[in-house]
């Protein structure tokens, strides 16, 4: 992996509606980050918190797009954050904040790569459009913005491409799909491994096919985890807790086989909620993941 990270938080919690997801980035510091990462032998440099816009831009009452103004405004200057850490030869390691602020993450990421992967570690999909999301939360809509589904100014957000394809796309925990999703989902044919698959095969064999099956495919891979992929006994601090989820030991493993295949080339951690937390517990266990996923084992 490459051995220059450099760090930032994003403070949002506009994508859905719980308060306290923008302290995440706070309580993953706190819970040691910096330390944990520079002592695997990294250079790695905190650029502090991203500025979470608040301003509306006459958008405000667009159909089922909660904040979508401050979304927009927050995710185009990430993306040109993320774009500039990439150029810099720099691995951008991303601290949110809810999962909306992934549409910057990618979008900044995506100039680099021809067919960037994504590992999307969530108990959703997160391919909700204003059409079939049942709440309007911009959160549960970011893996469809991406892949240039939903409201143009949110897919257009560092250029009017798509920015992933379908086919780099691998989502690993989902337990809770909407009835749109699951359509998407057998439309496009994307890999999803629910939690009936990582049951039957495991999970070493889960994250075996998945790394060797965007090992041929992409030049760069992009971890997202959503930290309501664990399950809520490992993860209480978040904010749409879904029973039944991956336990601690399979995320790290999960982690582990990944810094061993030396193929993610940015990464981000989300949805730490503090205020629901017991005792910073959750940032803890994304800092662990995070000591996994940068290679602690294989020290
Ligand atoms: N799929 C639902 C719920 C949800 C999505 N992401 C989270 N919750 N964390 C929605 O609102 O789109
Ligand atoms: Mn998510
Ligand atoms: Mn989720």
């Amino acid at each position: 992996m490459n051995r220059n990270v450099t760090m930032i938080g994003v403070p949002m919690d506009l994508g859905q509606n719980r308060r306290g997801v923008d302290m995440g980035p706070s309580a993953i510091r706190y819970a040691g980050v910096l330390e944990r990462i520079r002592t695997l032998g990294y250079n790695i440099e905190d650029k502090g918190d991203i500025q979470v816009k608040k301003e509306t831009l006459g958008n405000e009452n667009i159909h089922n797009l909660s904040n979508l103004d401050p979304v927009t405004e927050t995710n185009k200057s990430l993306a040109r954050t993320v774009s500039s850490i990439n150029k810099e030869g720099h691995f951008p390691l991303i601290l949110g904040g809810d999962h909306s602020i992934a549409i910057g993450t990618i979008a900044g990421m995506s100039g680099y790569f021809d067919n960037l992967g994504v590992i999307w570690y969530d108990a959703h999909g997160d391919l909700n459009t204003a059409d079939t999301s049942p709440s309007g939360n911009i959160h549960g809509m970011p893996l469809a913005v991406s892949l240039g589904l939903g409201h143009p100014t949110l897919t257009t957000i560092n250029g009017d491409f798509p920015k992933i394809k379908p086919e780099n796309v691998i989502i690993i925990g989902a337990r809770e799909l909407d009835e749109g999703e699951k359509d998407y989902i057998r439309q496009s044919g994307m890999n999803v491994y629910t939690m009936h698959e990582i049951d039957r095969l495991g999970m070493s064999e889960v994250m075996h096919q998945s790394i060797n099956y965007l090992k041929d495919r992409c030049d760069g891979v992009h971890l997202s985890l959503d930290l309501d992929g664990l399950d809520p006994h490992d993860a209480p601090g978040v904010g749409t807790p879904v029973l039944g989820g991956l336990t601690y030991r399979e995320s790290h493993l999960a982690m582990e086989m990944l810094a061993e295949a030396k193929m993610v080339t940015s990464a981000e951690f989300v949805e730490v909620n503090p205020i629901l937390d017991e005792k910073n517990k959750t940032a803890e266990v994304a800092v662990a993941l995070m000591g996994s996923l940068f290679g602690e084992k294989l020290k």
